[in-house]
């Protein structure tokens, strides 16, 4: 059996952060059949990049390549950020389509596929993740890789018409058809996918699910990517979660509390959660002084104007909730622009009555899934859940909303502070048997096998 070889933006090298279910889970498979994790290192030079920078632990080696400056700006935060997250997330108004930010996201695919190339072996099997590298595949087999495969994308595939408004959709779909395997997240992603290939590209869906374009056939399946429960449970039991649970207990002392956390992200519908925590409060006056929002949102790309605009907008709408209903000791929202560790975050949602997950779109989400893991099973929080997040596809039993729709959050959040034990033990058990069900391992498996089905076949 070859190695595994895994490519992604970001690696878990010694010295990174090995924190969060995914990190581990590839770990975990690199280990197993020993491998190789080839990606960014995180690291930025001014004008010559030098050549892979090797670090080996155990059976596992990493090669990390630097990107100059100008790379980082127009690979990553211009065309990858800029361009292709908006447009995956069905958010063609954002996208800043550039160029040269493309030509730069080109060459970057182009150079570390020469790079990742020169590492391989006759047997192994390459697995490729996520909007960074859409055209890594095809230039590793440019370079003359014949062997398997296989491509996971983290974030949502948009309907054909979102897709098509990207300048490079043709492009980057001829890219992606190099692959042999294409995992997406959910059924929805799978069925986007297909459309548009059948649809744009004149591929031929086969009976048995596969696709045929550009004189290959290629498998799109979905692969639901969970979390390691047993990891989350511990963490919500530990000394971490029990400290910063006190923490909270002692500010809100009996009243109930409402939990978010989330990158901040415009794709995570934060302003329309803070709206609709502001509705409940307008129409129950009941409620004033009885209810508390903890939103944790650690800002990310902020040098991208749109996440700035967030920020803005975020301060100022959770300011005048809090303005508007603050009294001498009770603030309704608490909103934290940082972030904290899994730990901390494990006590939190223990702790938390109702965990709010109403993102506008999102691949799988799995600050749902760790939400679920958490609980105490005899007295369960609720999870209301966006029925635009990939994690509703297969959690029907949480309180699913329209994040869009602010009266109806409002209602949802309602329904599940006046939910009744006997309901809430019901549904949480329903949750915890699908996130222990389809967890991180299970994903990982199932992908890795349907890979080594390429590489048989
Ligand atoms: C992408 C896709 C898909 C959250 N706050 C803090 C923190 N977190 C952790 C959570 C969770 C992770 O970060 C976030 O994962 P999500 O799935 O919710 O969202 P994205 O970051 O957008 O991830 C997404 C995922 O890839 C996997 O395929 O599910 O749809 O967008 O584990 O607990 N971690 C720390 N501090 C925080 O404040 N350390």
């Amino acid at each position: 059996m070859g190695r595994l070889i895994v490519a992604s933006n970001r690696t878990a090298a010694p010295g990174e952060e090995r924190a969060g279910g995914l990190a581990v889970a590839l770990w975990d498979a690199l280990t197993e059949r020993g491998g190789l994790w080839f990606g960014w290192s995180g690291e930025t030079v001014e004008r010559e990049t030098r050549g892979l920078r090797i670090v080996t632990e155990g059976n596992v080696e990493f090669a990390l390549a630097d990107l100059t400056a100008a790379e980082l700006a127009g690979y990553y935060l211009g065309y990858a950020n800029r361009a292709l997250w908006p447009v995956f997330h069905y958010r063609i108004d954002l996208a800043r389509f550039v160029d040269e930010d493309w030509d730069c996201y080109a060459t970057v695919n182009r150079r570390f596929g020469r790079l990742l190339h020169q590492l391989l072996r006759r047997d192994d099997i390459v697995w490729v993740h996520d909007y960074h590298f859409l055209l890594l595949g095809q230039e590793l087999r440019n370079n003359g890789w014949q062997g398997p495969l296989g491509f996971f994308l983290h974030i949502p595939f948009p309907p054909a018409e979102v897709f098509a408004a990207l300048p490079q959709h043709q492009r980057i779909a001829r890219g992606l058809a190099d692959f042999d395997l294409l995992g997406f997240q959910t059924e929805r992603d799978v069925g986007n996918f297909h459309r548009y290939m059948v649809e744009q590209h004149g591929a031929e869906l086969l009976p048995d699910g596969r696709l045929k374009a550009y004189g290959r056939i290629i498998r799109a399946e979905a692969f639901p990517i969970g979390i390691d429960p047993a990891e989350m449970r511990r963490f919500s039991e530990g000394e971490e979660a029990r400290t910063a649970a006190d923490r909270v207990r002692r500010m809100i002392g009996d009243r109930a509390l409402v939990i978010g956390a989330d990158r901040m992200d415009y794709s995570k519908g934060l302003p329309q959660r803070i709206q609709a925590f502001g509705r409940l409060l307008d129409e129950h006056d009941e409620l004033r002084g009885r209810v508390n929002l903890l939103q944790v949102a650690p800002p990310s790309r902020e040098t991208v104007g749109a996440y700035r605009d967030l920020r803005e907008e975020m301060d100022r709408l959770a300011g005048r909730v809090n303005g508007d209903y603050s009294d001498l000791d009770w603030t309704p929202i608490r909103y934290l622009a940082r972030g904290y560790s899994r730990e901390v975050l494990a006590g939190l949602y223990q702790l938390a009555r109702v965990g709010l997950v109403t993102p506008l779109r999102d691949g799988m989400n799995l600050v749902a899934k760790e939400y679920v893991a958490s609980q105490v099973p005899e007295d369960p929080g609720v999870l209301i859940l966006s029925e635009f997040a990939g994690a509703a596809e297969r959690m029907p039993s949480a309180l699913l909303v329209n994040p869009h729709d602010v009266g109806g959050v409002a209602d949802a959040i309602l329904r599940a502070l006046r939910m009744s034990r006997e309901e809430r033990v019901e549904r949480w058990q329903a949750l915890d048997e699908e996130v222990r069900r389809n967890d991180v391992a299970t994903w990982r498996r199932n992908f890795l096998d349907a890979l080594r089905d390429v590489e048989m076949a």
